[in-house]
């Protein structure tokens, strides 16, 4: 079974966690609790869990390899799950919708964290 693992929060993970549930499929929800954070990161970025020492990360059990980075683990779930896009147009407006989600989730922080200035 596949592990997703994230904070105890929606975040990066949730579409992920959505995927699993869209399709039906099981998976094994790993939510770190903030007071574990460090040693959790620490663990995983020696024994190859956490790649880029960040969440969330996706486990595929079949192969047993970790991936990182969520718009990379988007596509690679959907694939898995069969809920990609295959035809041509199709994925080119699906990587759309990925990078203006990031671009929603980036103007958010920014707006909370720099006072509205964006690049
Ligand atoms: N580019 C990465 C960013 C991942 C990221 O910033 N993760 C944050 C949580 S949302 C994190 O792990 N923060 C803890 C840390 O960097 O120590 C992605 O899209 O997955």
């Amino acid at each position: 079974m596949d592990t997703v693992v994230y904070f105890d929060i929606a975040g990066r993970a949730e579409p992920i966690r959505q995927m699993y549930k869209h399709a039906k499929v099981e998976f094994i929800d790993k939510r770190i609790q903030k007071e574990d954070w460090a040693a959790e990161q620490k663990a995983g970025i020696e024994d190859g869990s956490l790649p880029y020492g960040q969440v969330p990360t996706v486990h595929f059990a079949a192969e047993d390899e970790w991936i990182a980075q969520s718009r990379s683990i988007l596509q690679l779930v959907g694939e898995r799950l069969g809920l990609a896009p295959k035809e041509p147009r199709e994925v080119r407006r699906a990587m759309q919708l990925l990078d203006a989600a990031a671009d929603v989730g980036m103007k958010a922080y920014m707006s909370m964290t720099m006072g509205g200035w964006y690049c």
